[in-house]
């Protein structure tokens, strides 16, 4: 038998003596070749529904940087699209969603369409399964439901989803009709990334830190443990990496969903994390920031982040995605010193 590669055994638990690596929107505008990509694509969903370019474009960074995983090209939003809600993605403006907050809106949704609307995703996930580079791994994903529908009630991007949190309270039961929706949705999409070759999946939840103690027991975890458990039943191997982002003090809580590894985001201090890991791999946390505008800050950090989860289950990320201003070079460092650590 073949030994597992080296981010999976992470994920199981192992103790590897390299520390695997990738990072969060390691695809995108911050290189080049993406961006001539990009170009060739008549918006950006469809880049994400353009097989081909979708592949070239999971596999760009890669070739740059030599990092443990690819994660696939795609984006969070998708879901709400293959529901048949409005999604647009507005030049330098992000994403403009259709609010979706009445019973008639949210009854209508087309679940029955899911499948055959996201088999381009499907597709990409298999082109790049047979280009993967040896000992690398392809990460699936999907946004936790709570996040995807923030975007979904608020309409477009912002810091408060204030809209989100109202209906939440407001509208409980509509609120929990929408999140079941948008959960049995995602179990379909990750289930076909699973078939088309996935080999992990990470749920993203960008805005789990809005909630509060008992809204993110109900919108968070709850959701979270559902898609776990679907999952685990369809393919019980499979390693799964939760990223509630701005929720590093309810990690025990979180621990609830089952999943294999907690993302750990910037403002978490990576030894608290360790304490609360319950002994589960954990994956984080440099600041894209520090890595942007100061290249040996960033690299000592990386050293102390090295230093403290040695005798833990690691996976080396940053604490959010890359940012479209981050210098090449300084990638190029951090990659290097990660290739090179031994533990
Ligand atoms: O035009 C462009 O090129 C837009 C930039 C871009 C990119 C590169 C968007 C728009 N999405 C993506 C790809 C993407 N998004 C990936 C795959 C590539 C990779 O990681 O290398 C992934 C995993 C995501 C996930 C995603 N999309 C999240 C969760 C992670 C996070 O950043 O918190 C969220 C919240 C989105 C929504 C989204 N997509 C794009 C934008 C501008 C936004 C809004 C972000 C926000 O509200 O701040």
């Amino acid at each position: 038998m073949t030994e597992d590669k080296l981010l999976i055994q992470a994920l199981q638990g192992k103790q590897t003596a390299r520390v695997p690596f990738w990072f969060m929107r390691q695809a995108g505008r911050f290189l080049p070749e993406y961006k001539a990509t990009r170009a060739t694509a008549s918006g950006f969903l469809d880049l994400c529904f353009s097989p081909e370019k979708a592949a070239e474009v999971t596999l760009q960074p890669l070739r740059r940087f030599g990092m443990s995983a690819a994660i696939l090209f795609s984006d969070i939003l998708v879901i709400p699209y293959a529901l048949g809600v409005d999604v647009r993605f507005a030049e330098g403006e992000g994403p403009i969603v259709e609010v979706t907050n009445t019973k008639q809106r949210i009854e209508a949704f087309e679940l029955d369409k899911v499948r055959a609307r996201l088999e381009p995703v499907a597709e990409t996930v298999r082109l790049v399964k047979n280009k993967l580079p040896e000992g690398t791994t392809l990460i699936g994903f999907a946004g936790a439901p709570w996040t995807v529908a923030c975007y979904m009630l608020q309409g477009k991007s912002g810091k408060e989803f204030a809209k989100a949190r109202q209906f939440a309270q407001a509208e409980p039961v509509l609120m929990q009709l929408l999140i079941d929706k948008v959960t049995d949705a995602t179990i379909d999409y990750l289930k076909m990334q699973i078939d088309a070759g996935a080999e992990a999946i990470q749920i993203f939840d960008s805005w789990s830190g809005l909630l509060s103690p008992a809204q993110f027991a109900k919108w968070c975890i709850e959701p979270t443990k559902k898609i776990v458990k679907a999952l685990r039943a369809y393919k019980k191997e499979i390693p799964l990496i939760g990223f509630p982002k701005g929720a590093g003090l309810f990690l025990k809580d979180y621990a609830q969903t089952d999943v294999d590894c907690f993302g750990i985001d910037m403002n978490t201090p990576i030894a608290f994390a360790k304490q609360h890991a319950a002994g589960k791999c954990l994956q984080g946390n440099l600041d894209p920031l520090l890595l942007c505008y100061d290249l040996n800050g960033a690299l000592d950090e990386t050293k102390r982040i090295l230093e403290t989860m040695k005798d833990h289950p690691f996976v080396f990320n940053l604490g959010h995605g890359m940012i479209p201003e981050m210098p090449i070079a300084h990638v190029e460092a951090l990659s290097n010193l990660l290739k090179a650590y031994r533990r």
